[in-house]
Order: C-alpha cells, then sequence, then structure tokens
C-alpha cells in the first residue's frame, strides 16, 4: 500500500459506459425482448445462460422456494432473520407522512406520499450474489409499501443445481414470493416492457454486470432505475490511538470485494501509517480473497498522512467516500465536520461489515465521489409523491392578478385567461 500525497489523491475511478459493440448487443436484446416477449427471453437464455427452458419454467415454484431452505444451515436462516429485522426497522424511522397544510385563506397545500406500485429487484449471478443485498433492496421497498416486489436472476447462479439456495432463502425471509429465473440484459428489458409470464414494472433495482447496466440505461424512462454501484471504497481516518490490526482488517474488508475496489487510510501519525501498512501486508496473505484483494490495494489503495484530524477530515470530504471509518479519540467530537461520506462508522467496534451485514442502515452507498450529492438507498427511493393544490375563492381573488402577470409575462395568455374568467365571474359575483 503506497503512501501518497493529499494534494494529488483522487478516488474517483473511470465510470463504464460500455464498449461500443456491447452497447449494440445490449439494444438488440431490449428490442427484441420489448417486440417477442416470452420467445426472445427463452432464446437469450439459452444462448448466454446455457440453460434450456419453457416460459412454463421461468418462474421459481413454490416448492422450490421450499426446497431451498433444506439446503441451508439453520444458522443461516436465523442471520438472515435477525439481520431484516434490524434493516426493517432501521428504515421504518425513514418513513414519511402525506401531510396538508391549512392556510388562513382556507387553501389547502400538501404532499400525498405513494409506494411505487410494482418493483424488480436484480441479482446477478456468480461470486456477487449476495443474499444480503437482496435484504438492502427489497426490505425499504416493502416498508414503503410497495405491494408487489419481484426478483430476477440468472438460471443456475448456485452452478448446475439452479438458482443460489442461499439467495432463495434471503428472498423468502424478505417476503418475496414471485421470482424469475432470468438474467442479463434481457431481464432487464423483461421487466421493463413485460412479456407473458412477467409483469412490467416500475422500477429496477439491483447490482449487475455491465450488460445489466447497459440495459437499465436503455430502459431508463420506461422504468425508473436505481443508481448504477460502482467498486465499494472504504476510507479510515485513524490516529495513534486506533489498533493497526484493526484497521487493516477494515481496509481488506473493502479490497476483497473487487479489483476495483479501493481502500484508504487518511492518518495524522507517521508511525501508525507504518504499522497499518505492515498489517495490510500480513493480513493479505492470509485471505482467501487474497488475489483480487492485493490488486485492489495495489492499483488503488494508498496511505495519506496528514498533518492533523483538521486537515484529515478534509480530505475526506474532497473523497467523498462510499464508507468512511473514523478510528480516532473522540469520533463523536468531530464527526459532524464530516460533509461528504455515504456511510460514517464511529470508533473502534464500529467496523464495516457491521453496516454491510446487520446494523440496519443500507449497504447501498453512493460511491465514486457521488456521496457528494446523493444518498444510501433508503424508503423515499420506492415513494413517489403527488402534490396537493385546492384553492379557495377567497384565495383566487386575491392572488389571480399576480398569477396573470407571470401568465402573461412568459407569454401564455391561454393561462391568463383560464385566471381571469374566475375573476371576472366570480369576483362581479363576490365583490
Ligand atoms: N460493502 C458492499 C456491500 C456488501 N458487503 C455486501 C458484503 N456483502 C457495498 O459497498
Ligand atoms: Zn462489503
Amino acid at each position: 500500500m503506497k503512501m501518497v500525497s493529499a494534494r494529488h489523491f483522487d478516488l474517483r475511478r473511470e465510470v463504464e459506459y460500455g464498449s461500443p459493440e456491447q452497447n449494440e448487443a445490449v439494444q438488440n436484446i431490449v428490442k427484441a425482448v420489448k417486440q417477442e416477449g416470452d420467445a426472445a427471453l427463452l432464446r437469450f437464455t439459452e444462448q448466454f445462460d446455457r440453460t434450456r427452458l419453457t416460459a412454463d419454467k421461468l418462474r421459481v415454484t413454490k416448492e422450490e422456494l421450499q426446497g431451498a431452505y433444506d439446503q441451508v444451515e439453520t444458522s443461516f436462516v436465523e442471520a438472515i432473520r435477525a439481520a431484516a429485522a434490524n434493516i426493517r426497522s432501521f428504515h421504518a424511522k425513514e418513513k414519511r407522512n402525506s401531510w396538508m397544510d391549512l392556510q388562513p385563506d382556507g387553501s389547502l397545500l400538501g404532499q400525498i406520499i405513494r409506494p411505487l406500485k410494482r418493483v424488480g429487484v436484480y441479482v446477478p449471478g456468480g461470486k456477487a450474489a449476495y443474499p444480503s443485498s437482496v435484504l438492502m433492496n427489497v426490505i425499504p421497498a416493502q416498508v414503503a409499501g410497495v405491494p408487489e416486489i419481484v426478483m430476477v436472476t440468472p438460471p443456475a447462479t448456485g452452478g448446475k443445481e439452479g438458482i443460489d439456495p442461499y439467495i432463495l432463502v434471503a428472498a423468502a425471509e424478505a417476503g418475496v414470493h414471485e421470482i424469475y429465473r432470468v438474467g442479463g440484459a434481457q431481464a432487464i428489458a423483461a421487466l421493463a416492457y413485460g412479456t407473458e409470464s412477467i409483469k412490467p414494472v416500475d422500477k429496477i433495482c439491483g447490482p449487475g454486470n455491465i450488460y445489466v447496466a447497459l440495459a437499465k440505461r436503455e430502459v431508463y424512462g420506461v422504468v425508473d432505475i436505481d443508481s448504477i454501484a460502482g467498486p465499494s471504497e472504504i476510507v479510515v481516518l485513524a490516529d495513534d490511538t486506533a489498533d493497526p490490526a484493526y484497521v487493516a482488517a477494515d481496509l481488506l474488508s473493502q479490497a476483497e470485494h473487487d479489483e476495483m475496489a479501493s481502500a484508504i487510510l487518511v492518518t495524522s501519525s507517521q508511525r501508525f501509517a507504518e504499522e497499518c501498512q505492515a498489517e495490510v501486508l500480513r493480513q493479505l496473505h492470509l485471505l482467501p480473497r487474497r488475489e483480487i484483494a492485493e490488486k485492489s490495494i495495489e492499483n488503488y489503495g494508498a496511505i495519506i498522512v496528514v498533518d492533523s484530524i483538521d486537515e484529515g477530515i478534509s480530505v475526506v470530504n474532497r473523497l467523498a467516500p462510499e464508507h468512511l471509518e473514523m478510528m480516532i479519540a473522540e469520533p463523536m467530537a468531530h464527526v459532524g465536520k464530516v460533509e461528504n461520506a455515504g456511510a460514517i462508522f464511529l470508533g473502534t467496534y464500529s467496523s464495516e461489515p457491521v453496516g454491510d451485514y446487520f446494523a440496519g442502515p443500507n449497504h447501498i452507498i453512493p460511491t465514486n465521489g457521488t456521496a457528494r450529492f446523493s444518498s444510501p438507498v433508503d424508503v423515499d427511493d420506492f415513494i413517489k409523491k403527488s402534490s396537493m393544490i385546492y384553492y379557495s375563492k377567497e384565495a383566487l381573488l386575491q392572488n389571480g392578478e399576480t398569477i396573470m402577470e407571470l401568465a402573461r409575462r412568459e407569454g401564455l395568455e391561454g393561462h391568463a385567461r383560464a385566471i381571469e374568467i374566475r375573476l371576472n365571474k366570480e369576483g362581479k359575483a363576490g365583490n
């Protein structure tokens, strides 16, 4: 892990927009599914996932879902339940209520909050199929009140045996029972446009490979999508009261996600920097995923030595990391100065994986500096608001002229007259 100067350091990595060939392939897949429905879905599933299905086999059956429980340890089911309960109670606090305000002139203004009707959650295949991410996508939607939540996932996330049973159990525990074995761009197209077997949704969320990401961009506007998640990031701000072995372990916990993941130590102590550097190397070699973690540390890992905690915080604010750990003597005294960070972990025992799995806040958090302007996934991502306007006669008579002034300034006489016709009639009648 190299020591670098704060001034020249930037966390941002290039966002992948895909090659022209990939974009074209995705556009063709989306178009075919839109036009041909199930037939295209099954054709692409055979082509890309090497799985021959018929339309009646797309949906995961109740028996399969039940059967998944026999393939996982009861300790796993219990762990998922405990995590789900924490995630649910945290997100319950985020819930907004509709509101209405009565003005002195008798008008009513407000917002009506409604859940989206139907949401599709994509769960990728392979190693990145995390049961914890199923909970993090599904639970906020449920808390928002979304009545229909469906999941799609490639047919063989668990190898030849079919869908990974841990994913199925996480889904069932979260309360999702409508699951389709379809993945890739074709799954995204099916969710957006609907097919004979899959009803269209209002929003698609969940991570996926480049084809999934491009397909989500392609259908955005027809449906809503979540933001496209980048590789994991952790910044640890530490002083010499921190334990270098703990901090090294936390840095590696995110480095092991992905070769493009980024783990950065910002510290006010040269001694700590050196001890932590040695610890990272020592622990790295003991990790099962050392090859991934090593590349991540080599390419995107860094140690930045600063003069003070305040200088460290200004580096953090510039980096705007997904996760920030404050491993300093008095984290609570400094946390108010952190302006840009997706999730902030305070003190020795708040190791980042506590948040990844269990504490309750969402682990889908803005990456790549986007914590400057965006927030972790939450209940708000699954609601929509309608403004409500009830104007009383008194309010219209009082403000009509002002409204007309603004309309005429924009050259929109029709707007002005819609008001004027009322003023002429009611104003005369009233006065
Ligand atoms: N740290 C990841 C989430 C995750 N960790 C899932 C373990 N499983 C998000 O940045
Ligand atoms: Zn993680």
